[in-house]
């Protein structure tokens, strides 16, 4: 055989594997795109360690939770008074490029329409910067308030040795921000503070906003009016399972609280969403608070004022890291009828890792731009079906 025919012949090898090669790629990249929601098992480190009951959904039928309302012409803000509430975002300084990114998707998808304002906190004043940028980026009114020492930092009371033994231990067990006294302070101030600060008090209804989130799609009626309308207190788009080495004392003290205060526990609660056994145990759901619109009256109300004092006496915030997410839901899905919950199916949000795409008609007629496979509702991670069992 001559060099330049085994040339040819090794340079048509070379081809024929390229071509192999190429339609294997396609082929993968083809089926896993393509892969529905429940054959995706997501392994993130908050999930790790729990073994779920998985109640099969069928997600076909309408849900039953309360429906959005009918489209209305025009914009969601035509002709009609802004309801007595806000955008809020907590954010540091250096949270600038992130919290610009989530303002202009508010304000592209809903707020261009409603001009309702933005208030930012911080515990250190906000740069002139950070105030410029963000005052460019909307019509509605903006404030930029600093949150009181005492509502931020760890408190003299809490004994440090013992929260600095609760830090050491989460850092043993390799979870996140296990260190950090800051995000302590964060979520303490989110659970039971922000609500107190001076730049809220006039407002009833707010929209929790972070940094570094998306809208996928377009809002085309007024959340907040909805909240009102339909005797709303919380509102959420995402749901799962909470990493129970960062609040293994928080159900015991929950219990402890309802045996005290059995008066503040609604009748018609959500118990069921919160835990498997009629409240023995807790099954670690809760609503992801990085989006939430809620109402302030709830939170400053008698049930939740004595739930979190409560809660803040026990130093859990600081000896372990309690959470906001799981504070809020526990409180919102036992001292308020099941009722005056609501899923925003409709609102695609994301914040990273996790995804809501809504599913129906809805999907299309607000321009949407998720994929629809990708949204963690009916996957083992999420607690959507428990939730949409509490109205079946
Ligand atoms: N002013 C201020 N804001 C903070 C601080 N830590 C967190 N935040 C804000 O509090 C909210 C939650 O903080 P994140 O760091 O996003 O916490 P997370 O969502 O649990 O974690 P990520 O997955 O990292 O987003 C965001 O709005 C942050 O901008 C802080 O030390 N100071
Ligand atoms: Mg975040």
């Amino acid at each position: 055989m001559s060099i330049a025919y085994q040339g040819v012949l090794s340079r048509r090898r070379y081809v024929v594997l390229l071509v192999v090669l190429m339609s294997l790629f396609y082929f993968l990249q083809t089926t896993l795109r393509d892969a529905r929601p429940s054959s995706w098992t997501i392994t993130t480190p908050a999930v790790q360690t729990l073994e779920l009951q998985t109640t099969p959904v069928d997600v076909s039928t309408p849900l039953p939770d309360t429906p959005s309302p009918p489209p209305l012409p025009g914009h969601p803000c035509l002709h009609r008074e802004r309801a007595n509430a806000t955008l809020l975002m907590l954010a540091r300084n250096s949270d600038l490029a992130g919290a610009m990114s989530s303002v202009s998707h508010v304000e592209d998808r809903f707020n261009k329409h409603c001009n309702y304002s933005w208030v930012f906190l911080n515990e250190e004043p906000f740069s002139d910067e950070f105030k410029r940028e963000m005052s460019n980026m909307t019509n509605g009114s903006v404030s930029f308030g600093l949150v009181p020492k005492e509502h931020w930092y760890q408190p003299q009371w809490i004994n440090e040795d013992l929260a600095k033994a609760g830090r050491d231990k989460m850092v043993e067990q390799n979870i996140i921000y296990a260190e950090s006294v800051p995000y302590r302070n964060m979520c303490r101030f989110n659970s039971g503070y922000f609500f107190k600060h001076a730049l809220l008090q006039q407002y009833r209804y707010y929209w929790r906003v972070e940094p570094d989130i998306e809208y996928f799609c377009d809002i085309p009626y007024d959340p907040f009016h909805f909240m009102q309308e339909n005797d709303k207190i919380y509102g959420f788009t995402i749901s799962f399972f909470e990493w129970q080495p960062t609040i293994p004392t928080l159900w015991a003290n929950v219990k402890d609280f309802m045996a005290k205060y059995p008066q503040y526990v609604a009748d018609d609660n959500a118990m069921n969403y919160l835990s498997d056994d009629g409240g023995e145990t807790y099954n670690l759901c809760h609503f992801w608070s990085n989006f939430e619109i809620a109402d302030m009256d709830f939170w400053r109300g008698p049930a939740y004022t004595a739930f979190f004092d409560f809660l803040e006496s026990r130093g859990g915030f600081y000896y372990e890291r309690w959470g906001d997410a799981p504070v809020h839901s526990i409180a919102v899905a036992l001292f308020a009828p099941k009722t005056r919950l609501h899923f925003f199916k409709d609102i695609g949000y994301r914040h990273t890792p996790f995804q809501h795409c809504p599913q129906g008609p809805e999907w299309k007629a607000n321009s949407c731009n998720c994929e629809q496979w990708n949204t963690l509702d009916y996957r083992d991670q999420s607690c959507i079906p428990r939730y949409q069992k509490l109205f079946q």
